[in-house]
């Protein structure tokens, strides 16, 4: 399947419904985030050195929301640790079907990759030294967070780490209208439209919820984690690292 551009929002529509992981975004979907999430190829690529960093032997890596599997390919390439894995999850059979017939094109498989169609709340995290939520955060109800990021941390090791990346919120009214239009600056520069823009705003205003980085911060705190860095923002789009 080629990678096709993305025009889903480009036509006005009568009905806007409420995003899905459904056929038509998987088809485009490499050249939707690419152009809606700055920093979106340089944040996988160091998603890989990361964990090139922390992966301990003998331990599984997990990418939680892999959608085809970016974040799991660029740890497969880095990781040299002995006897790891990578346990990618998405719960949209279309991405988890793509991701595998991606996949299999990696002619040199190295670390081990299983990927899982399931719901991230119910896959156990266990003997981890990584643990991706590379933008799948978000799209986690708010009241089951702060227990989803729990069970991350008592599923590590001393010593790993949790990467979350995550679209993010500002508390005070000017700073989101600054980041929020030079966010949209950047999807106009990347060739969507006004319309493109507003309409994916409204399918996505239910299922995707942004929270500060300050919130963002306090839950890891509160899970356990003794420090988290802000190792990549852009705009309105943030990666920490956070430590066990
Ligand atoms: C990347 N990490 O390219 N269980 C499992 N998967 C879920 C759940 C859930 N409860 N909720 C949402 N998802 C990827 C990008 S995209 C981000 C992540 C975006 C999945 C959903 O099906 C989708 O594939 C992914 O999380 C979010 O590095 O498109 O803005």
């Amino acid at each position: 399947m080629p990678n096709k551009t993305d025009a889903i929002y480009a036509g006005p529509l009568q009905n806007i419904i409420d995003f899905q992981f459904d056929e038509r975004v998987v088809a485009v979907f490499p050249d939707m985030i690419q152009r809606s999430v700055p920093g979106y190829g340089m944040i996988i690529s160091n998603i890989g050195i990361l964990a090139a960093k922390y992966a301990q032997a003998g331990s599984h890596c997990y990418d939680l929301g892999c959608s085809l599997g970016a974040a799991s390919l660029a740890m497969r390439q880095r990781i040299t640790a002995p006897g790891c894995d990578i346990i990618a999850v998405d719960n949209s059979p279309a991405m988890i079907e793509r991701a595998r017939e991606l996949l299999a094109l990696d002619s040199e498989p190295t670390v081990p990759v299983t990927m899982i169609c399931a719901d991230l709340q119910d896959v156990a995290i266990e003997n981890a030294s990584v643990v991706v939520l590379n933008f799948t955060l978000q799209f986690i109800p708010l009241a089951q967070r702060l227990a989803l990021v729990q069970r991350i941390f008592a599923g590590l090791r001393p010593g790993g780490i949790l990467i979350l990346s995550e679209k993010i919120a500002f508390s005070e009214p000017e700073r989101q209208h600054f980041h929020e239009e030079l966010h949209h600056d950047f999807k106009r520069a990347n060739g969507y439209s006004d319309l493109e823009i507003s309409q994916k705003r409204s399918a996505l205003e239910k299922v995707m919820i942004p929270e500060t980085l300050a919130c963002h911060q306090k839950r890891l705190q509160a899970a356990g984690f003794s420090s988290s860095e802000l190792w990549f923002q852009c705009f309105n789009f943030a990666s920490l690292v956070a430590m066990k």
